[in-house]
């Protein structure tokens, strides 16, 4: 009876640390519906990173994961995580700038909801919201799978003509120099075939 005793309070004294650890950790919190939608819905390959400092995303104990996070960070964490209402500055250890944005812009509250309907987060961004100015929306960024702290990552064709419109003055006048620099050659080879054009003699 005394080694069973014994045995189980060896037991108790080895797990107790491990429990205390567990229950003082934050829990993961992973919401996968957003990059599934996001994937799926435009096509692309959509990793964690879209919106977390890890592509492997939160759990781990690599950067930009719990299990690695400073006493600081954890605090930090945790702050980040009662951002129920809009409009409050977070800055968690495990979001990158688009997440920690999206935190800031709608709070915790609506992020959770919109898990039932992940494609509605696109119209709960702010629509100016244009993290990395390539000239196409967080939330258009989103739903093409494309990354929004990436300039030079998006859809092609978004990507063009938000260029063109971003330097639509220098365009018009590139255009202008062409067709002048066109114009000029046209009459030079015009002047050209005159001067070079054997001369008609009048028969007496
Ligand atoms: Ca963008």
């Amino acid at each position: 009876m005394n080694i069973s005793f014994s045995r189980t309070s060896k037991t108790l004294i080895a797990v107790t640390p491990v429990l205390i650890w567990l229950f003082a950790m934050p829990q993961t919190q992973a919401y996968p519906q957003f990059q599934e939608f996001s994937e799926k819905n435009s096509g692309r390959n959509v990793n964690c990173a879209m919106c977390h400092v890890n592509g492997d995303g939160p759990t781990g104990d690599g950067k930009g994961q719990i299990g690695g996070l400073t006493k600081e960070e954890l605090d930090s964490l945790m702050k980040a995580r009662s951002a129920l209402a809009p409009g409050t500055l977070v800055d968690s250890p495990i979001l990158n700038k688009f997440g920690n944005e999206i935190i800031k812009d709608i709070g915790k509250r609506k992020f959770l909801e919109l898990r039932q309907n992940p494609k509605d987060l696109a119209k709960a961004l702010p629509a100016q919201s244009d993290l990395d100015q390539d000239g196409i929306s967080d939330g258009q960024e989103y739903l093409d799978g494309t990354d929004p702290l990436n300039p030079e990552h998006g859809d092609p064709l978004k990507l063009l003509m938000a260029n063109l419109n971003k330097y639509r003055l220098h365009v018009i006048l590139t255009f202008i120099a062409v067709m002048t620099l066109n114009w000029g050659i046209m009459q030079f080879l015009k002047g050209l075939e005159i001067l070079t054009k054997p001369r008609q003699i009048p028969k007496a």
